[in-house]
């Protein structure tokens, strides 16, 4: 007898690829001291065929309605039937790789736009994070200017966090102070870094001030709560927060220290150079 498209085998989804890199990428951030408590959350846009390897795709364990902090209105219609893998609200990084399946969740967005369908995870009942409209907004900013983009991570990373206190939140100065730090920040993140002052996190305002930036840089900070970043893999993504991080770490260790050397603008130029860079944000080098 054949098998039917419901009777096919399906893999042991606690093995799939994408799950032991969201618990991997977790643990990570978690030992380098960016999320604390249940400070942080991550989004993962997975391709429907990826989740039909593990799940069967017709079972919906749950259906939830789309909010954030509150029960918020925004539109998530380009987003549509795609599906996520997200950690959920309230839950510690510190416990996703020991017990994935109640700190994390695989979802769809439900067809009227105003739902999410949940096919594994949350197993306590749980939610997406309290920043699910920032994250979603974020996915949809991004995607208009690449298509390829799968990633969104929030954390709260020391240094950056600490250098908000202490550094100008201008755009422009923010983003030259952190190139200045480490020779490779240009090269890795060309575009700079977006900023946006203290907000009320959770709420689709913060979102869509998010994802208006978004349509920019894969880096926007969150003054004096964190960072937001997006790219095409979890690598990307968690790499361009980890380079910030050490450009901030760096600034901090110098910062009330007379500067003698610095890496020169000049020097910049030189690095975009070598690396085949041709977009940047030359407005932001004083040349
Ligand atoms: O999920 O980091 O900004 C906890 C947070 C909220
Ligand atoms: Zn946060």
């Amino acid at each position: 007898m054949t098998k039917t498209a419901d009777q096919k085998e399906r893999g042991d989804i606690f093995q799939a690829p994408f799950l032991r890199e969201m618990c991997a990428t977790a643990s990570n951030m978690y030992r380098l001291g960016w999320d604390e408590r249940n400070g942080g959350n991550i989004s993962y846009l997975l391709r429907e065929e990826e989740v039909a390897a593990y799940l069967d795709l017709n079972k919906v364990i749950r259906t939830i309605p789309l909010m954030g902090v509150n029960a918020v209105n925004f539109d998530i219609s380009p987003l549509i039937g795609k599906y996520f893998i997200v950690t959920g609200t309230g839950k510690y990084f510190k416990n996703v790789e020991g017990d994935p399946e109640t700190n994390l969740g695989v979802v769809r967005i439900a067809k009227d736009g105003k739902n999410i369908e949940l096919l594994w995870g949350y197993k306590d009942g749980g939610r997406p994070t309290s920043e699910f409209p920032a994250h979603m907004m974020s996915h949809i900013a991004r995607l208009k200017v690449d298509p390829e983009n799968r990633v969104v991570i929030h954390s709260h990373p020391t240094n950056t966090l600490a250098m908000n206190f202490v550094h100008e939140l201008d755009e422009k100065k923010f983003t030259h102070t952190l190139w200045e730090m480490c020779t490779e920040c240009i090269v890795v993140f060309p575009e700079g870094v977006g900023v946006l002052p203290w907000m009320l996190c959770g709420t689709s305002e913060i979102g869509e001030a998010t994802a208006k930036k978004m349509e920019e840089f894969r880096l926007v900070v969150w003054a004096m709560h964190g960072i937001y970043g997006a790219g095409k893999s979890l690598d990307e993504t968690f790499g361009l927060i980890e380079t910030v991080e050490k450009a901030a770490q760096i600034y901090m260790l110098t910062a009330h220290l007379p500067r003698i050397n610095t890496i020169k603008d000049a020097d910049m130029l030189k690095l975009l150079e070598l690396f085949k860079v041709e977009k940047y944000r030359r407005d932001f080098l004083d040349l």
